[in-house]
């Protein structure tokens, strides 16, 4: 089994094209199991796959895409369908790291960070987990500092994705500064 494969389907069926597998998911952006399997199936890499599969991806990836509890399955982050999926408000860590290519600090300074095409903007816990997401686009990307905390206490919603992502509707530029890439 080509389980980072196998991962990618997961997340362009959870994240991006539910309907494609004609999948509904809830609020939270949850699914049942044995419905994700019953689509994915008609995929030719996912021809035998079960339950344990998905566990084994979980267990098996660097970073922490996927949720399972109680028979369902569902995307911590990155979604982009219509439906904004509701997730948990908590308070952040002080301060939050952002990556992103160069070409595009200019246009955040100006206008703050947005969603783009996805459902919230996604910041990191850690500075390095953050120059992993800008390396995906800049060998050498530029390293965003969030004031989270002063954020926070003017009252921006933060939102919980994984133990390392946090998620927001979009951050003002005012929180915004660029910190020297490591
Ligand atoms: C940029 C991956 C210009 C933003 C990663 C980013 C992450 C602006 C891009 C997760 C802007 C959107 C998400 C503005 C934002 N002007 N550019 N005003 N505001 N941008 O992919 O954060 O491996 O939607 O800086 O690791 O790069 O898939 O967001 O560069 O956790 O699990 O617009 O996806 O996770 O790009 O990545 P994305 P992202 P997975």
């Amino acid at each position: 089994m080509d389980y980072q494969r196998l991962s990618k389907e997961m997340s362009y069926a959870l994240r991006h094209a539910p309907h494609e597998y004609e999948l509904e998911l809830d609020e939270y952006g949850w699914v049942e199991i044995e419905q994700l399997i019953s689509s994915l199936q008609e995929q030719p890499v996912c021809i035998h796959i079960s339950e344990q599969d998905f566990h084994t991806v979980i267990e098996r990836s660097d970073k922490k895409r996927h949720e399972i509890k109680d028979g369902k399955i569902r995307a911590l982050y990155g979604h982009s369908t219509p439906k904004k999926i509701v997730k948990e408000e908590k308070a952040p860590p002080d301060l939050l790291y952002h990556g992103t290519p160069q070409r595009f600090v200019a246009s955040i300074l100006a206008n703050g960070l947005k969603p783009k095409s996805r459902q919230y903007v996604h910041l990191s816990e850690e500075k390095d987990t953050a120059l992993q997401v800008g390396k995906r686009r800049d060998a050498s990307p530029a390293i965003l500092t969030i004031d989270a905390k002063r954020a926070y206490e003017d009252g921006v919603k933060f939102y919980h994705g994984n133990e390392m992502v946090w998620l927001a509707d979009e951050i003002d530029q005012k929180y915004i500064s660029v910190t020297a890439n490591g």
